[in-house]
């Protein structure tokens, strides 16, 4: 029997990833499939309140630190994703490890290396699609502008995306750098939310009717 897909969506800060995934939840839902829908960073666990104090500027730790807090939080959930993979319930997560490594290695001084960020997430279950929501900085701040939080400036984000877009062109096409085989594709989030919504469906609909027949992949798997 074939499984489920493991669908993620990923981007810059307010793109619309919270919006989308609960919008493909829904349809997804409404077509009859199971669906669990995780958000990174989980701040509901012992380590994700740790996460959530050091990004309102409660508590300060360490880049390295937070670093690998973050990639434990994944971790923390890596074998609930696989096991509803099995059971054809399709995983549908709002953020990932491509976020830990864009944000960490955007930071600084001084910088995290891209290579260091992105070992302790090598091994994690491999998206089937990642789905990257993609802004102008312009975009984003006709939409409120960023936040509170750190990470929340216009500076970063420009970096930010930056790595992001060294991680897509590196997964691109399936078996990039590291044995990577997610399909990344590019979406253009600055339209408005049905029109984002609609090719994110268009994106995933093959997938989500046929299922896979191969095993869930490992991310990075040839680094391991
Ligand atoms: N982080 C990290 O450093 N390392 C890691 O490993 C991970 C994360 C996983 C918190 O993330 C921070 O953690 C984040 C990265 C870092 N730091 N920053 N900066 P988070 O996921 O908790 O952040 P968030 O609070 O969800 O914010 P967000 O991601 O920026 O927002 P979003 O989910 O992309 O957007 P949204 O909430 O769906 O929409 C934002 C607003 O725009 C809202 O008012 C919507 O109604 C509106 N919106 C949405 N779509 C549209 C369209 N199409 N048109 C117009 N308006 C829209
Ligand atoms: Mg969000």
């Amino acid at each position: 029997m074939p499984r489920a897909p493991f669908i993620v969506i990923e981007g810059l800060d307010r793109s619309g990833k919270t919006t989308q995934t609960s919008l493909l939840r829904s349809r997804l839902e409404q077509s009859g499939h199971h669906v669990a829908l995780l958000k990174f960073p989980d701040r509901t666990t012992p380590i994700g309140t740790l996460i959530d104090s050091y990004l309102r500027s409660q508590s300060d730790l360490d880049d390295h630190a937070i670093h690998l807090l973050f990639s434990a939080n994944r971790w923390e959930l890596a074998s609930r994703i696989e096991s509803n993979l099995k059971s054809n319930t399709i995983v549908l997560c709002d953020r990932y490890a491509f976020s830990g490594i864009a944000f960490s290695a955007a930071k600084g001084p001084p910088p995290l290396g891209y290579e260091w960020c992105r070992a302790p997430d090598v091994g994690l279950p491999c998206p089937d699609v990642t789905l990257f929501l993609d802004i102008t900085p312009e975009k984003a701040r006709e939409r409120g502008g960023y936040g509170e939080e750190r990470y929340e400036k216009e500076e970063m984000q420009r970096r930010v995306r930056e790595v992001f877009r060294r991680l897509g062109e590196e997964t691109g096409g399936g078996g990039g750098s590291g044995g990577t085989t997610t399909r990344w594709e590019v979406i253009d989030a600055g339209r408005d939310q049905e029109t984002v919504s609609m090719e994110i469906w268009r994106r995933v609909e093959n997938l989500v009717a046929n299922g896979l027949e191969e095993d869930v992949d490992r991310l990075w798997k040839d680094r391991s």
